[in-house]
């Protein structure tokens, strides 16, 4: 339940927020695979509830497991899953399993199912009341107000929605039912959405009812990875991110103060890993700069870089894909002004298509902070070092730092203008490409920039000098 299960030496997941179905396959074929990407995570493909202005949050109001979503229909959820697993892509859902809609709600789903939430009534799974956590030992809105007393985080109502009670044989076996149906058609791994709101013990007992991955595109007898969305900024009192290690990873949030601090000071990048605040060890731990709650203020928000603020983001998904700690995701967004705001859409509410333009980067609102080329370039870094678990040569200066990945990978990023000099990268020699800028081409040279040449010392002459892309890296994967 720990491993990505990545096609080769392939790491970096990306999560394609919002994008549809369609797009998704598109993209795996035309950018993820060959950029070295391991996979994507998509957003919840289960029919949701249809909220007036379709904020991107509706789909997190789940009304059936039927796959009838803002993103496509059953049929578009297998051709992708298809096509970006023939291309060594893999597919990771965002499963929604500890409620279904808030209260409040009913009439008919995406996909057109009826529900009343409340009456607890989800004819579609079927729910009833029955399969539900009641209000016994809850404050009088049902609903959980203090984040402190676990009983109350894992009995009562997240944002008052509707709590299933996975004690429950019955509900285990639907949810089990839900998961075995992607896994069947040949998903990956699941992000387990609120799993701080769920007991470990159930989700264990969950995850052991999953079939095995299709053997079509897995060896026999995988399972599939689980990672656990749980926030643990180390209140006194809250759920500890490390009861979940023992079925699977846990999101780091601690991570994304972190790595904001690291991006903007890079002296401190020896304490990004730091076991004295309680983060989970890096094996276990699921890391991102940004995810598409906290880039909008909700879920542990405050403090986090996003694409609104590219250079430091940059130098943020660098120190992320380019160090050792955690396995990582990056975040790809739409344009946004309001937090509730859903991705961009048609007069008719449909999500739009997204347009790549003739320089690569996204048209009609989508930011697709994966092409860019300082992130991509990284994802492939990532790739080519994914075996090297060491950092080497490391040098840090002011505000800057270099390090090599085991002869395998080596980086540079300044964060207070040019820096230039000699550097021992601990690779063989040879002529490389900076992936910041471009990756090989097929007359020998590299796109964007001269190669670089690493001497048979394993030295080389570096220059960094374009303030908006401050960073400087080569892998032996991409050789000039
Ligand atoms: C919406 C409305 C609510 C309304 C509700 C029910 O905004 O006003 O009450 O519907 O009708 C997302 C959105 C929510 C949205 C929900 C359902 O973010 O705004 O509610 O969808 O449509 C906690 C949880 C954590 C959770 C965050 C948001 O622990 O699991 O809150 N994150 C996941 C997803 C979200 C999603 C949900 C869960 C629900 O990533 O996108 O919500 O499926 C401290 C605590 C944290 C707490 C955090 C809240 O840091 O330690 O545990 O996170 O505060 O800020
Ligand atoms: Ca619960």
């Amino acid at each position: 339940y720990h491993d990505p299960n990545c096609k080769d030496n392939r790491v970096a997941m990306v999560h394609l927020f919002e994008w549809k179905w369609n797009d998704i396959a598109a993209e795996c074929e035309r950018f993820l695979a060959p950029m070295g990407y391991c996979g994507v995570q998509v957003s919840p493909p289960n029919e949701h509830v249809i909220v007036d202005g379709y904020p991107w949050w509706q789909r997190y109001q789940p009304v059936s497991y039927k796959l009838e979503s803002r993103s496509g229909n059953r049929q578009e959820f297998i051709n992708m899953v298809e096509r970006c697993n023939n291309v060594g892509i893999r597919i990771y859902v965002d499963a929604i399993i500890n409620h279904m809609s808030g209260t409040g709600r009913s009439g008919k789903g995406s996909g057109g199912s009826d529900f009343d939430a409340d009456e607890m009534h989800f004819p579609a799974v079927p729910y009833t009341i029955a399969d539900f956590n009641g209000c016994g030992g809850c404050p009088a809105c049902c609903c959980i107000n203090s984040w402190t007393d676990v009983a109350q985080v894992r009995n009562c109502r997240l944002l008052g929605l509707t709590d299933l009670n996975q004690a429950l044989p019955g509900v285990r076996q639907k949810i089990a039912g839900f998961l075995n149906d992607l896994i069947d058609i040949g998903v990956a791994g699941f992000r387990i959405d609120a799993g701080k709101h769920m007991w470990p013990a159930d989700l264990k007992a969950i995850s052991e009812l999953t079939n095995d991955l299709n053997t079509k595109w897995f060896p026999a007898g995988r399972k599939a990875f689980f990672f656990y969305e749980v926030i643990d900024l180390a209140q006194v009192g809250e759920v500890r991110a490390q009861e979940y290690t023992g079925i699977g990873k846990v999101t780091e949030f601690r991570y994304c103060i972190k790595i904001d601090d690291v991006a903007g000071g890079l002296w401190g990048i020896h304490g990004l890993y730091d076991p004295g605040w309680g983060m989970v060890e890096s094996t276990d731990a699921f890391v991102f700069v940004d995810n598409h709650d906290n880039q909008r203020g909700h879920g542990g928000g405050g403090n986090v870089v996003t694409y609104k603020n590219p250079r430091k983001y940059k130098v943020a998904q660098a120190v992320t894909l380019g160090y050792t700690y955690g396995h990582p995701r990056v975040m790809s967004s739409y344009e946004f002004t309001t937090d509730g705001q859903g991705p961009p859409a048609n007069g008719d509410g449909s999500t739009k298509d997204v347009v790549i333009n003739a320089d690569g980067s996204c048209g009609n609102g989508w930011v697709c902070e994966h092409r860019w080329q300082a992130i991509a370039g990284m994802a492939s870094f990532r790739k080519a070092v994914a075996n090297a678990n060491t950092i080497d040569n490391q040098r840090t200066e002011g505000n800057k730092v270099a390090f090599s990945r085991g002869g395998r990978g080596f980086v540079a990023i300044s964060n207070e203008g040019s820096w230039s000099g000699t550097f021992q990268t601990g690779m063989p020699s040879g002529r490389y490409c900076n992936v910041i800028r471009g990756c090989p081409n097929s007359n020998g040279g590299c796109n964007g920039a001269e190669p670089v040449t690493v001497n048979s010392d394993g030295t080389a002459s570096v220059s960094i000098a374009d303030w908006d892309n401050p960073i400087f890296a080569i892998h032996v994967e991409a050789k000039a």
